[in-house]
């Protein structure tokens, strides 16, 4: 007997491949029949993918399923699999393959082409693909003595307060974003004020900022029209905290729990003197470092820690962590201070914890803050 085969209006070339027509049925069982393979024909790394057959057995026998993906079996055995595209098959040509068996007569398999996006024309130049995930974000309530106990040498009357807006520790599932590499630079918001007419930062030009370093002196607001003009957003707090963890599970730092050294970031070390300066250390700056000076997170993301504070999106509520929604938190939806993290040039390296929390009035305009930009992932 003959199969139809409709295919969807975007899939590509439908190969049927069931080499003994004729020699294959056993006796007077029909072979199963596949009418619509539904899957896309071009994906990017990172997306989630949907395959789906609509097959049917004309004597009603039970079908199963085999779904093959670039030579790997997929563990489903139901008519509709998902698939999540790894960035190391960006650019390649894979088939996908889907057998269906009755049990009685040789399997039907089909195969058809799937085109992975490459990285380098779908990815924005300068920022990195943080795949969709979830994490234990916060802190957790008995960690608390232990880093009153590190705080102490900077701060000899820190409280546990300090970090109770940290607890509790909670898991937040976020969608795929790309992040910029680097804090948003001189050079580059000059772009924007050329272009704009924008007002200048604060300190513009009066203190030791190269083009390179990264903008500081800006409000909120400011950061959030430079998001627009560039067709980017501020990151939420909660993707802010992911990406600065880099993948990495319950450490201290970007880089795990090791304390802080003179070649990991730029912060209030021994160059600079203030009260809560590390005395021990010299990451040699005194103020600011060129963006990208201090090696990255296992994101690609640099100065995640330390050089500048970094604005990001959402109202600040020190107990929004024990209301926060799983999915995609966004932050309160009321307040008047703005979150920014990561610590900087002026702040001891307890600042530069991953889940450390850091308020400030929307309005403020200082010299240790800036921020970097993120954009959602378009199917
Ligand atoms: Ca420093
Ligand atoms: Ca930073």
């Amino acid at each position: 007997m003959k199969s139809i085969i409709t295919v969807a209006p975007y899939s590509f070339v439908l190969t049927v491949l069931c080499l003994s027509a004729l020699t294959c049925s056993r006796g007077d069982n029909a072979k199963p029949v596949i009418e619509e393979l539904i899957l896309p024909t071009i994906v990017q790394p990172g997306e989630t993918v949907v395959f789906k057959v609509v097959a049917h057995d004309p004597d009603g026998d039970q079908l199963t399923y085999i779904w093959m993906v670039n030579g790997e079996i997929l563990s489903t055995t139901q008519s509709t699999a998902i698939w999540v595209v790894t960035q190391a098959l960006a650019g390649q040509k894979i088939d996908v393959v889907i057998s269906v068996n009755d049990s009685l007569n040789e399997p039907i398999v089909t195969k058809s082409p799937l085109k992975i996006r490459s990285f380098d024309t779908q990815h924005p130049e300068n920022m990195v693909l943080i795949p969709t995930g979830e994490f234990e974000m916060g802190t957790d309530m008995d960690q608390i003595p232990q880093l009153l106990r590190l705080e102490k040498q900077y701060f000899p009357d820190v409280e546990a307060g300090w970090f109770e807006n940290e607890t509790p520790r909670h898991k937040v599932c976020l969608d795929a974003f790309y992040m910029d590499i680097y804090e948003v630079s001189n050079a580059q918001y000059k772009e924007f004020i050329d272009e704009t007419g924008y007002h200048l930062p604060l300190y513009w030009n009066t203190f030791d900022f190269a083009p390179d370093h990264p903008v500081v002196g800006i409000r909120w607001y400011d950061a959030v029209v430079y998001a627009k003009w560039v067709g980017k957003r501020l990151p939420a707090e909660a993707e802010w905290e992911y990406a600065v963890r880099g993948g990495l599970v319950g450490k201290k730092y970007p880089w795990g729990d090791a304390e802080v050294d003179g070649k990991r970031a730029s912060f209030a070390d021994k160059t600079i003197n203030l009260n809560w300066s590390n005395k021990n250390v010299s990451d040699e700056y005194k103020y600011t470092a060129s963006v990208g000076t201090f090696p990255p997170n296992d994101y690609g993301l640099y100065d995640m820690a330390g050089n500048v504070f970094e604005w990001c999106f959402g109202w600040y509520d020190a107990d929004y962590y024990a209301k926060s929604p799983e999915y995609n938190p966004t932050g309160p939806i009321s307040g008047t201070m703005r979150v920014i993290r990561g610590g900087s040039w002026s702040y001891p390296p307890t600042r530069m914890r991953v889940s450390r929390r850091t308020e400030k009035h929307l309005t403020s305009m200082l010299d240790y803050v800036g921020f970097r930009c993120i954009k959602s992932v378009v199917p």
